[in-house]
């Protein structure tokens, strides 16, 4: 199984990760991380630090000749806007400078029961880790896992599908076809109709100060039947899957399949009945059940059924507003209006790419605990045998 650690600082000089538990001889490169890294800082609403950074990933340790070898990989992630920190941020006593503390806490960040639980009266030594950028580092951690799942057929794909109440339909389409939409989209939806609602809506948002919410879709296609497990409450894929994206920044619900919907529904339409069709078997697929619909979200009982798997997020609005909000400072006690002057009106976008990375790496620890192995070939000869057993059944 993958394991994996992230470190770094907002405006410290770099984000790291170290990766432990990836196959030996699978191919890896920088460049195939920087095009999720891409995809993480583009999307319509992002602010001036955007245009600052251009994450780029270095490959330190773990992989040789462009193919991986079992040991850890280590990643990093400079950031740009150090240059403009680097007294700010500098691990040295000789640079501390009470003037610069910043005492005023934000609602809705870690600001105050951060400050609390720490004992630190500089917001800057908690705000530094609870950003947002620290999810440049998770996704280039959950690219490989992207890479892994890519040999064996399976894709996951993040998308937009609700912007401050506007909502996306999913078009009749294979997976592949909604991620090509989704690319050429700058809220990386795959309804274009949704789409330019979902522009006048952030930018009416950004007019008058404030920050929007919304929606973000994971899919995941070609997940073999069988991953996760019923056992136990902790090897329940949903569970795991719940768990990885809940841990994304802003996050406030998360849902599989049809979700809190199912709580509205009687049983009768919310449970996808069960088909047997042999030649699904002699056309490519590993066994000939299959059903007409998936509210399941791809996981029953917390195994994967064989179904794509659908996870959803609601992604609160950005707490960071240009329109002040009451709060108190923590040193003085003293009333005060929340101001800023650097934000994202909108990080939506980004958060589907987030998602799609930490949900590709729960899928791919699912995989490599039913498949596990310590190179590629040993990780395909288990796969390749399960694969047998299941068209026999
Ligand atoms: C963030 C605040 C902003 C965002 C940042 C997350 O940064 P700054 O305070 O430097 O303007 O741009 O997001 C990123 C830097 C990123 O890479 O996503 C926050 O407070 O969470």
């Amino acid at each position: 199984m993958i394991r994996y650690l992230t470190a770094g600082e907002s405006h410290g000089p770099q984000l790291t990760a170290i990766v432990e538990g990836v196959p030996a001889n699978m191919e890896l490169s920088a460049e195939s991380i920087n095009i999720d890294l891409a995809r993480r800082q583009g999307g319509y609403g992002r602010g001036g630090r955007m245009l600052i950074e251009k994450d780029a990933v270095e490959i330190l340790s773990g992989v040789r000749w462009g193919k991986t070898i079992g040991s850890p990989i280590t990643l990093c992630i400079r950031n740009r806007d150090w240059v403009n920190w680097q007294e700010k941020m500098s691990p040295s006593e000789v640079h501390r400078d009470e003037k610069i503390r910043v005492t005023r806490s934000r609602p809705g960040h870690a600001d105050l029961p951060g400050a609390l639980k720490y004992n630190q009266h500089d917001i800057r030594n908690i705000l530094e880790r609870s950003s947002a950028r620290e999810t440049a580092v998770r996704v280039a951690v959950g690219s490989i896992a992207k890479v892994l799942l890519n040999r064996f057929g399976v894709m996951a794909c993040g998308f937009v599908t609700e912007i401050g109440g506007i909502k996306a339909e999913r078009p009749n389409l294979p997976l592949r076809n909604l991620q090509e939409i989704a690319a050429l989209s700058p809220f990386y939806t795959y309804d274009n109709a949704a789409e330019s609602e979902m522009i006048k809506i952030v930018d009416k948002i950004k007019d008058a100060g404030d920050s929007i919410g919304g929606v973000v879709e994971v899919i995941v296609s070609g997940v073999p039947v069988g991953l996760g497990s019923h056992v136990q409450w902790d090897k329940k894929l949903d569970a795991r899957l719940a768990m990885a994206v809940m841990g994304i920044q802003a996050i406030k619900g998360v849902e599989i399949g049809a979700g809190f919907e199912t709580a509205r529904l009687p049983g009768s339409k919310v449970h996808d009945a069960i088909y047997y069709d042999s030649s699904r078997i002699s056309s490519g697929e590993s066994t000939g059940f299959y059903r007409k619909s998936n509210n399941a979200g791809g996981v029953e009982g917390g195994i994967s059924n064989g179904e794509e798997i659908m996870v959803r997020a609601a992604m609160k609005p950005i707490p960071t507003l240009y329109k002040p909000l009451k709060s108190v400072d923590i040193i003085s006690k003293e009333p005060f209006d929340a101001v800023v002057e650097r934000s994202d009106v909108c990080a939506v976008p980004a958060a589907s790419v987030v998602a799609e990375t930490v949900v590709a790496m729960e899928i791919a620890n699912a995989f490599l605990e039913k498949f596990g192995g310590d190179s590629m070939e040993e990780i395909w000869r288990n796969y390749e045998g399960y694969m047998d057993y299941l068209r026999t059944f």
